[in-house]
């Protein structure tokens, strides 16, 4: 066959590709070294599988070519990275994606789909160009897993035909596509991969059944195979807009017990002695890179236009929730009779989620906004992952000492364990005259917090006893 029509892997038999496989003859090259790809390309290479990465950061390729990541706070990954890179020499990097793409049989696409905050649409450009630049160089008979979390329709109505455009090839007959989007969570990916299955649609069965095996062989874990490249979409963007509804629910319910009187703590412990009641718990709101992202992608699709009134409704629920947390202070601050602009205001954790290093989107920024914006004496903050950096225009404590030191009012933001064990008669002693503590994430003792002679405040604790 000639260079054009050099024989590529779809059309090998199904028997012959998992002997490449198992023969570590199969290239793959891997498209965005960030959060996801990073950990994917050196658990593909892991798998003794020639690997080459590409990233339009020159500071990321250099760093993975020394065998380093350049975020470390991933359990496991500077391990496997150093191994694949200066030990097996699998894996190596570059910042041009024709580099990477010339001579693979598979090109995984983990670029990212970030949400524009104004208009709430999910911007595609930088997986389109990435496409777009695969296009030009991908092998004929070559086949392309989509990783990215994007809408549904994004595969079939964006992508392929952006591959397509760029290649003059016709997907089907010349590359196979597949979508397996990532499930693995911030901070615990290494272990997600092997612990969380995986679910897998192509444009055709051969895409399918290929992927399954190959994402079995390198990941270890259980891989669903579903109809389509939209159905495995799906999934992935319903799992995390039911998390998002369930959280809603929990939000308003905690609202609705503040004005019956209710501690929601209680309510959720109850509710939950039944076997099919799902506990979700309420928050300042609903950050990371997931769940206040992905409901967007799934209104964006035309067919959801005139209908999902309940995602609309959840996300309109915990996207004013900062706004409520707002309202506690005020109503504390008429309690303890003090002027909003005589107040200093400590808040205890900014990340999206307890004991991670990760401020994506979270709703602590937007109480903090919201404070300066109401000329509040002070804001000060501590979170042990962010000592001492900047966050909103405010640099973060050293210590929870200097945080709490003549703070009025501390709110807890993130429920870091640091923060679950705290002296209260200490901070009772720190604070100016009549503290009040709000807790934000139902997880402060309120009986120590009264004992020491502070207020507590809590989203849906007005009946806690
Ligand atoms: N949240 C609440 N109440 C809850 C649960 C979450 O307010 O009952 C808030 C959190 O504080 C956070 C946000 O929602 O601000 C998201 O929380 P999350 O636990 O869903 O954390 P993420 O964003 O890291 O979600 C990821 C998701 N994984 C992927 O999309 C690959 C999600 O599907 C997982 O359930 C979650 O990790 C996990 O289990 O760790």
């Amino acid at each position: 066959m000639d260079e054009n029509n050099s024989q590529g892997v779809l059309d090998l038999e199904f028997s012959e590709w998992v002997k490449k496989i198992k023969n570590g003859s199969l290239n793959v090259a891997v498209i965005g070294l960030g959060r996801i790809g990073l950990p994917t390309a050196v658990t593909i290479a892991q798998a003794g599988l020639p690997t080459v990465g590409a990233d339009i950061n020159a500071d990321i390729v250099k760093s993975v070519n020394s065998g380093k990541p350049v975020v470390n706070d991933e359990p496991g990954l500077e391990d496997v990275l150093h191994k694949v890179v200066i030990k097996s020499r699998k894996l190596t990097a570059s910042t041009e994606i024709g580099v990477a793409t010339r001579d693979a049989d598979v090109i995984v696409v983990c670029l990212p789909t970030p949400l524009d905050d104004d208009s709430k649409k999910t911007d595609y450009q930088f997986l389109l160009d990435g496409c777009s630049e695969i296009a030009k160089h991908m092998r004929r008979q070559s086949l392309i897993v989509i990783e990215s979390t994007v809408g549904p329709n994004i595969v079939e109505e964006k992508v392929i035909p952006v591959l397509e455009k760029h290649s003059g090839m016709a997907s089907g007959r010349d590359f196979g596509v597949a979508a397996c989007p990532e499930r693995a969570n911030p901070s615990t990916i290494m272990t997600d991969f092997g612990n969380i299955p995986r679910i897998v649609g192509g444009i055709n069965q051969r895409c399918t059944d290929f992927v399954v095996y190959l994402y079995e062989f390198v990941f270890n874990t259980s891989v669903i195979p579903v109809s389509d490249c939209k159905t495995a979409n799906a999934v992935k963007v319903v799992e995390n807009v039911f998390r998002d509804v369930n959280v809603a629910f929990i939000n308003e319910m905690a609202i609705f017990c503040d004005r019956m009187g209710i501690d929601v703590n209680e309510l959720i412990k109850g509710c939950n002695t039944k076997y099919n009641f799902i506990p979700h718990f309420p928050g300042p709101g609903v950050g990371g890179p997931c769940l206040p992202v992905n409901p967007y992608q799934l209104l964006d699709a035309p067919e959801a236009e005139d209908i999902m009134q309940v995602v609309r409704a959840a996300r309109e629920v915990n996207t004013q929730m900062p706004s409520y947390v707002i309202g506690i202070l005020t109503d504390s601050l008429k309690e303890i009779d003090k002027n909003h602009t005589d107040v200093t205001v400590g808040i205890l954790g900014v990340s999206y989620k307890p004991n991670v290093a990760d401020v994506q989107l979270t709703p602590i920024r937007e109480i903090v906004d919201r404070l300066q914006d109401m000329k509040v004496k002070s804001v000060k903050i501590f979170d042990p992952f962010f000592i001492n950096t900047e966050f909103s225009g405010i640099r973060t404590e050293e210590s929870l000492e200097l945080l709490v030191m003549d703070c009025d009012v501390l709110i807890l933001g993130t429920d870091h364990d640091e923060f679950l064990k705290l002296d209260y008669k200490m901070i009772k002693k720190m604070m100016r005259q009549q503290g009040v503590i709000i807790d934000t994430r139902g997880k402060l003792p309120y009986s120590d917090i009264r004992d020491a002679g502070l207020i507590f405040q809590g989203i849906g604790r007005q009946g806690s006893q």
